[in-house]
């Protein structure tokens, strides 16, 4: 017998090849974080993380996040460790709110213990969210005996972190905002997905300069809220950002870097003006940003096809083709000496460590 509360009366019947799977009871996933090239800014419900508009990403291969579930039987709380240390407070407040819809689902009580490991600098607009919550939502729900398929994956992901959904797919994904009406809590929760995107031909790579790792002043949270809130700009943005998402799959499609890198530069700064027209503006772009914008104006006078997105952070990540990522690479690294430049590619989905299955 396990040492956890009855299920509730609606929990299904467990079956025998189900219960084997639950006495696992442990689980460890490793997720990487993605850089939207269409931006998710804002939510129209923030219980359920339901976006107000679709989003579309591309996973990266570097910065995992592994994270590894053990349930606690007879333990009355959670426990969260993040790179050894213990986490508190409002930290441990999201994980245990979001093991609570795990629990919900899988029908089951007991709590669990998380230690999650980032190898990306966390809340300084490097996604680190995205990954987290996707490791632990592949984690959580193989811990917890729950067989999701990619898609109820990335649902649960969206629930602790919007970003986290895209997570779970490799190399290009698009989060569905999904209905903008709909009847019941469950099936708007249904809608709002993301799913892969195929890019055959494309050769990207994102050139990230990391001018300040720190963590942010505003949260992303926030930020969205007070944007859509006060900025007058929001509205238009959002209306535009979903002709840029035609254009975007348009220019994927034809495997055209050249459109993508453009559509992604105005979406990301179009994102950032309504940030700057919130009142109180939320601005995250530092003077070292601006310097390397400046940079990727004169790679593309010099002919190369470089074109940067922003987040929530001072960060720039430039688009470009793989074949020119050390030029770009060289030009960051000269244009910002205190910081730190890295080149990602495509990377994979959220996946299971091996054994875990
Ligand atoms: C994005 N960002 O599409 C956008 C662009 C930041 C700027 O997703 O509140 O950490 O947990 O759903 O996912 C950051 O937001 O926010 C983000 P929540 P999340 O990547």
């Amino acid at each position: 017998m396990r040492a956890e509360h009855p299920a509730p009366p609606a929990a299904p019947q467990q079956q025998p090849q189900q219960q084997q799977w639950e006495d696992r009871q442990h689980a460890t996933a490793v997720a990487h974080p993605n850089i939207a090239l269409i931006k998710y800014w804002g939510k129209r419900d923030e219980r359920l993380v339901l976006p107000r508009v679709d989003s579309l990403s591309m996973t990266l291969d570097i910065f995992p996040t592994t994270t590894r579930v053990r349930l606690a039987p007879g333990a009355d709380h959670d426990t969260l460790t993040l790179g050894g240390r213990p986490a508190e407070g409002e930290t441990l407040r999201r994980v245990t709110a979001f093991l609570d819809l795990v629990r919900a689902q899988a029908g089951r009580s007991v709590r669990a213990v998380v230690d999650s490991h980032n190898t990306v600098p966390t809340g300084a607009g490097l996604a680190s969210s995205a990954s987290g919550f996707a490791a632990l939502a592949v984690a959580a729900a193989t811990a917890y005996g729950l067989r999701l398929d990619a898609t109820a994956r990335s649902r649960l992901a969206r629930r602790g972190s919007g970003s986290a959904s895209r997570s779970i797919f490799a190399g290009f994904a698009l989060w569905h905002a999904g209905p903008p009406t709909a009847a019941t809590d469950a099936e708007a929760d249904l809608g709002s997905y993301a799913e892969p995107v195929p890019a055959a031909g494309l050769d990207p790579a994102l050139v990230i300069a990391v001018v300040n790792a720190g963590p942010k002043a505003v949260s992303s949270r926030e930020a969205m809220r007070r944007t859509l809130d006060t900025s007058p700009l929001y509205e238009p943005w959002a209306r535009s950002s979903g002709d840029d998402l035609s254009e975007m799959r348009a220019a994927l499609r034809r495997a055209d870097l050249e459109a993508v890198g453009e559509i992604a530069e105005r979406n990301a700064l179009g994102m950032h003006a309504t940030m700057l027209a919130a009142r109180p503006a939320v601005r995250y772009l530092a003077p070292a940003s601006l310097t390397v914008l400046d940079s990727v104006l004169q790679l593309r006078k010099d002919g190369v096809c470089a074109y940067a997105t922003m987040d929530a952070g001072p960060n720039v990540k430039v688009l470009c083709p793989r074949t020119d990522a050390e030029r770009v690479a060289r030009v960051l690294r000269g244009a910002v000496p205190d910081g730190s430049v890295l080149i990602a590619r495509p990377g994979p989905g959220a996946r299971l460590l091996p054994g875990e299955r």
